[in-house]
């Protein structure tokens, strides 16, 4: 059965990716699994048929058959249980890979996350210069743990699994000049995944999304 997934239809980065259905569109790639992909307004998050699948009112969202996901992290480890390729046959190793599907979201991306809401929503407050080197230094201080642990490995941990295809989309948040180009290891590995033809396609998926939206609105 072909899944469907939601995603933003004007996502507010423009096509660069940023949405966390990308995550989502990469690991069905990495799948070879074929995918189709409701867009959804900002209005139609908030309507009780979205909220039915997402009481939170976000993309991105998995339906297949009877089953219906949210939390991007949710749906790439389905896939990657599903699918071969995204995680280790070995048992230790697949367990290691889950554990960096949990520290991309639950450790990595929470400080950058709360560094990009100051920069957009805060910046006209009065304690903006204050609270901006605090959280850039909480992001740096997990970027230089995690550059630690990668050293020169491709990967974190072996071959290429649905934990580095996680931890890439997490820091691809912080793409643009700034914090991650003072990490050349993590650049180096951001980079890496970017190459990897199934996170191409992706990306080409949904940026497709935002010049079709747009040539509409010319013609
Ligand atoms: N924990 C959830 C998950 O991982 O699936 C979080 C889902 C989430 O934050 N969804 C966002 C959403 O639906 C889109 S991805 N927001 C609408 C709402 O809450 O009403 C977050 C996002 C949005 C836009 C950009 N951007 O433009 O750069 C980047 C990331």
């Amino acid at each position: 059965m072909i899944p469907t997934i939601t995603a933003f239809e004007h996502s507010p980065d423009r096509g660069r990716g940023l949405a966390r259905d990308t995550r989502v569109r990469w690991a069905l790639e990495e799948a070879g699994q074929r995918y189709e992909v409701r867009l959804v307004s900002f209005e139609a998050l908030k309507s009780p048929a979205h909220v039915a699948l997402n009481p939170f009112g976000q993309i991105p969202t998995y339906e297949e058959g009877d089953l219906a996901l949210f939390e991007s992290g949710a749906i790439v480890l389905h896939i990657a249980h599903h699918n071969p390729g995204l995680l280790p046959d070995d048992a230790d190793a697949r367990a290691r890979a889950i554990m960096w599907m949990f520290a991309a979201v639950n450790t990595v991306e929470p400080p950058i996350l709360d560094l990009q809401v100051t920069r957009i929503l805060e910046h006209d407050k009065p304690w903006y210069d204050q609270r901006l080197p605090l959280v850039e230094e909480r992001v740096k201080a997990r970027l230089n743990q995690l550059s630690a642990r990668l050293g020169d490995a491709d990967w974190l941990d072996g071959a290429f699994s649905a934990g580095d295809l996680m931890m890439v989309s997490v820091l691809l948040r912080l793409r643009g000049p700034g914090l991650l180009d003072q990490y050349s290891k993590l650049s180096a590995y951001v980079a890496r995944g970017e190459a990897r033809p199934a996170y191409r396609r992706a990306f080409a998926a949904q940026l497709a999304v935002f010049t079709d939206a747009d040539q509409s609105r010319r013609t």
